[in-house]
Parts: structure tokens; sequence; C-alpha cells
């Protein structure tokens, strides 16, 4: 079987900014902000090339690329209001990046370090990495129906995949937004592939109409646009800050790389759907975009370049420098009194790291 290749039907009805088709005042971006988009997207690119290299170094434990999927994540998060949440997948560290999340933090949840990651996840409305699929979805819906409750305007943008549609998680959570209209975006990064199962084994409807049954907007995005991506969030934002609307929003984008660092894609990707999708690569395209359009010159690509080059030289010697956490740690927060077969799997543990030669008895890697 193979994924589904970009989509036949014109994309969700929303036109392909970068392709000339849509009209830059009604975007209302600044030439500044159409070059910092360009940045970010940049860095992205960067820094998940350093993670996933950190992996196969045996600095990570495993991590899951994005490359391919820069526009659908950065032209969404850039969208959003300072004060507005994101509920992330696996996937976002795209999405992690724009919001200011630092990385080395971010990856500390595949270096095994501390689940879902060490960073403040309230300072930077950032919730921690979530790998049971869909289940951010639920999170992402309870926090804006508090969030609505208290008369607080903010959004809450939940990122998922085209395999996460399939689980009632996501039917769940789009309908309880409907219902009690809880304002958020639901945004799909369609990528064509739920690790080895293609979108065509995933759903038979395409995944943005299925927002139609609920009640609400749904609309299908070239996800390989920054530009397109953006203005499709920001008016899915405007919905639901007016008054509570959900919008279901697809990005159709395509997962350039293996599902993780544990998966070889070679065994089910056919290698000509990945060479059409690599000739739409999104920040190839923006760039030239940009070049075309005179709002980048080779000053400033060789600019971010190397901006791009310390940042994730930063990143890495930050990853490779960093502790493991005490191992104590891990039984403490959940339970005042930790309970007798806890303090016996505790004592344990310490007891394992002492012997192990770990002087400071914390966590060591193999
Ligand atoms: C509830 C649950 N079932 C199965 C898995 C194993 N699993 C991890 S990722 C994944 C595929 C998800 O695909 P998709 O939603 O398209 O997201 P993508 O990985 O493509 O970003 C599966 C089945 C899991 N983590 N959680
Ligand atoms: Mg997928």
């Amino acid at each position: 079987m193979t994924a589904t290749g970009p989509s036949e039907e014109p994309l969700g009805v929303l036109p392909s900014a970068s392709d000339g088709e849509v009209d830059l005042e009604a975007l209302g971006l600044k030439e500044e902000d159409l070059r910092e988009l360009y940045r970010l997207m940049a860095l992205t690119r960067r820094a998940d090339l350093e993670a996933t290299a950190l992996q196969r170094q045996g600095e990570l434990a495993v991590y899951p690329p994005l490359i391919g999927q820069e526009a659908a994540q950065v032209g969404s998060a850039f969208a959003l209001r300072e004060s507005d949440w994101i509920f992330p997948s696996y996937r976002e560290l795209g999405a992690a990046l724009v919001r200011g999340v630092g990385l080395v933090e971010y990856l500390h949840f595949y270096r095994a370090t501390w689940h879902g990651g060490t960073y403040d996840a309230r300072e930077h409305r950032f919730g921690y990495v979530s790998v049971p699929v869909g289940s951010q979805i639920l999170h992402a819906v309870g926090y804006a129906m508090g969030a609505r409750l208290d008369g607080d305007p903010l959004v809450a943008l939940t990122y998922f995949g085209d395999g996460a549609t399939s689980e009632g998680d996501f039917h769940e959570g789009c309908n309880f937004a409907a219902v009690f209209r809880a304002p958020v975006i639901f945004f799909c990064q369609n990528n064509q592939w739920a690790i080895s199962v293609p979108v065509s084994a995933q759903t038979v409807a395409p995944i943005w109409k299925k927002a139609e049954a609920y009640g609400f907007p749904g609309v299908c995005v070239d996800g390989n646009d920054v530009l397109a991506v953006y203005l499709a969030t920001r008016e899915a934002a405007a919905r639901a800050r007016e008054d509570g609307t959900p919008t279901l929003i697809e990005a159709v984008t395509y997962r350039l790389g293996p599902h993780s660092t544990a998966d070889d894609a070679s065994r089910y990707q056919p290698g000509e759907e990945v060479e059409s999708w690599k000739a739409r690569d999104p920040l190839v395209r923006y760039r030239a975009w940009l070049e075309g359009t005179g709002l980048a010159d080779q000053t400033f690509l060789d600019e971010v370049e190397g901006e791009a080059k310390s940042f994730a030289a930063e990143m890495r010697s930050g990853v490779i420098g960093s502790d493991p956490r005490p191992v104590e740690e891990m039984f403490r927060w959940v339970f005042e009194d930790v309970p007798p077969h806890l303090a016996r799997q505790r004592n344990e543990a310490l007891r394992f790291a002492a012997e192990a030669g770990d002087p400071e008895v914390k966590t060591r890697r193999a």
C-alpha cells in the first residue's frame, strides 16, 4: 500500500500562498515577519537534524524527526498569541522552538531524563510531550473549556497526526469542543503515514471534512506552504476567540524522515513517493519565494545559516553536557506519603545505583 499523494482536491479550499495565490495585504504580515518565518523554519530544520544525529550517537534514547513538516508547525505556532496554549504530540520540536522552549529541556524527554521534558509548560504555554496517540487532544479541550469558564480569552491548539484521527480521543475531543464551545484548534498534520500505515488505510473520507459531523468548520491547507498554514491558523484562532468556535485544520504534508529513529521507513515508503514530496520541501520552497519577491538576499540567508549552525551546536553541547536527575526523584511528587511498595522500589533503585558505582546516586544510561 502507498499513502495517497498530494490531494487531488483543491487544497481546502484554501489557496497556496507562496505560489502567489494569496493577497499579501490580507495576510497582514510585515516584511520582517515574513523573514522571521523563514528563520524559524531554518532553525527548526537544523535542530531536528542535530537531534537525529544525537540519537544516532547514543545521546538520546529515541527521536521522532519532523523533517518535511517545518511549515506546518512554524506557520501554525506563529499565528497564535503568546497567551494561547499549545498541546503537542511527540513530533513538535518546531512548534516548541517557536514558543521559546529550550530545546535541551525539550530533548530531556528523549534522553529519558524526565517524562514530558524538563521545561516549564506554564511559562511557555506549551504542554508536555505526549506519546499516547491522541491523548493531548483531550488535554487541549479540557484546558480550553476551563479557560472559557474562567472568562480567559485564550485559544488552545493541539497537534496530532493522521493516525490519531482513528482514536476515540479525537472524536470525543471534537464533540466536546463543539457542544461546550471550547476555543480549540484541532491541527492535524497529515504526513501521510502513521508509522507504516498509510493514510489510505486510516480513513476513506478526507480528514478535514469530519468537522462537519461535529458542527464546526474544517479546512484543508497545503501544509508545506508556511503562509497558507499561518493564514488558516490565524483565522481559526479568531473564530475560537470570538465565540468559542473550534476549527479542524488538516495540513497536508509529508514525513520525509522515519517515524522515529527506531524505524526503517525504506521498508514501506515508496521511493518515488518520497522523491515527489522532496520536490516540495517547505523550506526550499519558501526560500525560493522570499528570494523571488526580493524579501531575502544572500546576506540574510547566510546569516540565518550561520545562526542555525551555532543554535544547533549549542543545543548539542547542552544535551551532551547535561546531568541525569537523581534516581530518588522518580518517586517524588505523586504521593505525599510514599506507599510501602513504592518505598521498597525506591530503596532498591537507590541501592542499585550505589552498587553501580554512582557516587551521586543518579540515573545513568547504559
Ligand atoms: C494509544 C497509542 N497507540 C499506539 C501507539 C504507538 N504509536 C506511536 S506513534 C503511532 C502512529 C501515529 O501516527 P500519526 O497519528 O499519523 O502521527 P505521526 O507519527 O505521523 O506524526 C503509533 C501507532 C501509541 N503511542 N499510543
Ligand atoms: Mg502521520
